[in-house]
């Protein structure tokens, strides 16, 4: 690695060799899709998005369906700054149908296809969308239910055809994306992302990653997450490069269509990781130029069998639905294994003094604040505008950021996350449940596992009959994997969980 020269920002040291940070413009174009389709205009033939059902997509061919998409979007009574939600499996369709929503200036509020009815709920009634792209009746019935007059579509957008409206008008300041994601009471808020955000995000890790036209990356992530949307895709079409989109991830699918396709990227979370790692055929991680880990520590026993059974060294990266993407382990010189590396181009971090080492960020790629809550914005932003990530970390000696733990009570399992009150709240409707704390157990595979302690009546209700209750209201993720029955909880002179001392005792028991 190139060492930054004095003066140089620490995020300097990600450029690629003869760019100096003084040079970095990360919001040359305004917006995304103002340059994805430049770019499209420029080299319509070039094969830009693959799935199993239509095979390979042009770039031609995703600037035509986008723009007859935002048409029958517009004819059908959509403006710009509507909200539209999406909640479908990953497909190039439905790719050319997020562009054409986002060429048309709608905000996107992408929903988790494994919600179950009142997740769903919550986010519609919250975000008021007048659309939504479903790709499940039963969902699509939940919406509806939920809104009233939304114009729920497929992702084929079967509409009438319309005149093609003003398209690619937003500029950075515009909203883009509203995601959803939980704070400590446990109820979904919307981080409101701008065109701003996703373009310097996107841009920023063109740049740090060397992403070129020439890559394809191999796309198992879901669509509805800012890993899979903002990482994969975005940087995918911003560096006018390749993906091969797959609908869920599975270790031989993810190495057959890498293998048939000529693949150079693939980004995961640590539990892909874990399972690559367990293949026999983990040695084909070698053929690709990057393999990006992220959404959750990377344990380093993982990073090492990688590394020893095909010689490819994970880059693990630090992101947040806030933030996207703020750190990252140098592309060019050490990749250091436990660590999430360095800040990336624009970005700045610093640990706070209290609460001791919360990981603060600043720049280009933080969210405007969250749709609709003032009082939760005011929470997490300072009157210096450092964004308080409620993730603590540390710095080693060279610079590189270590996420050590949370201040949140946040359980992270296969890379999604799960507030303990929103799963506390169901088990507490049960008769029989007098109290309940749920907390995330270690687990090799998933990292943590969501598990519930519980006070109940005698005689104690079937942990079956609990499950099943949690089955029907929250996502699968979500439930709880392990049930404990215990007398009393912990807790602290103010009456307080102590859920240190819950999950101590799990581990040991
Ligand atoms: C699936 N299950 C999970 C789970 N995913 N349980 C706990 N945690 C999870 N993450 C359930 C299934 O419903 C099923 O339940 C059982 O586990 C086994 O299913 P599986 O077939 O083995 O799981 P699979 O479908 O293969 O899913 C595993 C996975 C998936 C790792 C591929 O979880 C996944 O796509 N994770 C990515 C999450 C992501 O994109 N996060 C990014 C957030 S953005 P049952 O009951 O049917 O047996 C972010 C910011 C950043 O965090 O920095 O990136
Ligand atoms: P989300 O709110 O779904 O965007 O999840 C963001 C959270 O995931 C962060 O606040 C971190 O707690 C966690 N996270 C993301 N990447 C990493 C990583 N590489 N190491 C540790 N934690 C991570």
């Amino acid at each position: 690695m190139e060492q930054p020269a004095a003066g140089d920002p620490p995020w300097a040291a990600h450029l690629p060799p003869g760019l100096d940070s003084g040079r970095i413009e990360l919001l040359e174009g305004q917006s995304l899709v103002r340059r994805w389709t430049r770019r499209w205009l420029e080299e319509p033939g070039r094969p830009t998005l693959w799935d199993d059902r239509l095979g390979w997509r042009t770039a031609g061919d995703l600037e035509r369906s986008s723009r007859l998409v935002a048409a029958r979007l517009h004819r059908a009574g959509l403006r710009p700054r509507d909200r539209i939600l999406f909640s479908a499996s990953p497909s190039t369709t439905v790719v050319g149908t997020y562009v054409g929503a986002l060429r048309l200036g709608l905000t996107v509020v992408p929903v988790n296809t494994a919600y179950r009815q009142g997740e769903v709920a919550h986010i519609t009634l919250d975000a008021e969308p007048r659309g939504a792209v479903v790709d499940d009746p039963e969902r699509a019935g939940w919406i509806r239910q939920a809104t009233g007059d939304a114009i729920v579509v497929t992702p084929e957008v079967d509409l009438p055809d319309g005149p093609v409206p003003d398209l690619d008008a937003c500029g950075p300041d515009d909203p883009a994306l509203i995601c959803y994601t939980s704070g400590t009471t446990g109820t979904p808020k919307g981080a409101l992302l701008r065109h701003g955000n996703l373009l310097a995000n996107a841009e920023a890790l063109r740049l740090a990653w060397r992403w070129t036209a020439s890559d394809r990356l191999v796309l198992a992530l879901p669509l509805v997450h800012v890993h899979g949307l903002c990482a994969g895709l975005h940087g995918t079409l911003l560096a006018g490069a390749s993906a091969l989109i797959l609908p869920r991830f599975d270790v031989e699918t993810v190495l057959d269509v890498a293998h048939r396709h000529g693949a150079s990227l693939f980004f995961g979370v640590p539990t892909m990781y874990s399972r690559l790692a367990a293949s026999p055929r983990v040695g084909e991680l070698g053929r690709l130029r990057l393999c990006v880990s992220g959404s959750a520590p990377l344990p380093p026993a993982v990073f090492e069998r990688v590394a020893e059974a095909s010689g490819q060294r994970i880059l693990e990266r630090y992101g947040m639905t806030e933030t996207l993407m703020n750190v990252s382990n140098p592309y060019d010189g050490e990749r250091r294994p436990g660590t999430v590396g360095l800040p990336l181009p624009a970005v700045e971090v610093r640990l706070a003094s209290s609460p001791e080492g919360e990981i603060l960020v600043r720049g280009p790629n933080v969210f405007g604040g969250y749709w609709r809550n003032e009082s939760a914005t005011a929470v997490v932003f300072d009157h210096e505008g450092w964004f308080h990530t409620g993730d603590v970390g540390d710095l080693d000696e060279a610079g590189y950021l270590r996420v050590v733990g949370r201040s949140r009570e946040l359980i992270i399992t296969g890379g999604f996350n799960v507030y303990p009150r929103e799963v506390e709240d169901v088990l507490l409707s049960h008769p029989g449940v007098v109290e309940a704390a749920v907390v995330g157990t270690p687990s090799e595979e998933w990292g943590e596992i969501v598990t519930a302690v519980v006070v109940a009546d005698e005689p104690r209700p079937d942990t079956d009959d609990l499950l099943r209750m949690a089955a029907e209201r929250l996502a699968p993720f979500k439930r709880p994997r392990l049930v404990r029955y215990v007398d009393s909880l912990p807790r602290n002179s103010m009456g307080k969980v102590r859920r240190d001392q819950l999950s101590d005792q799990l581990t040991e028991g």
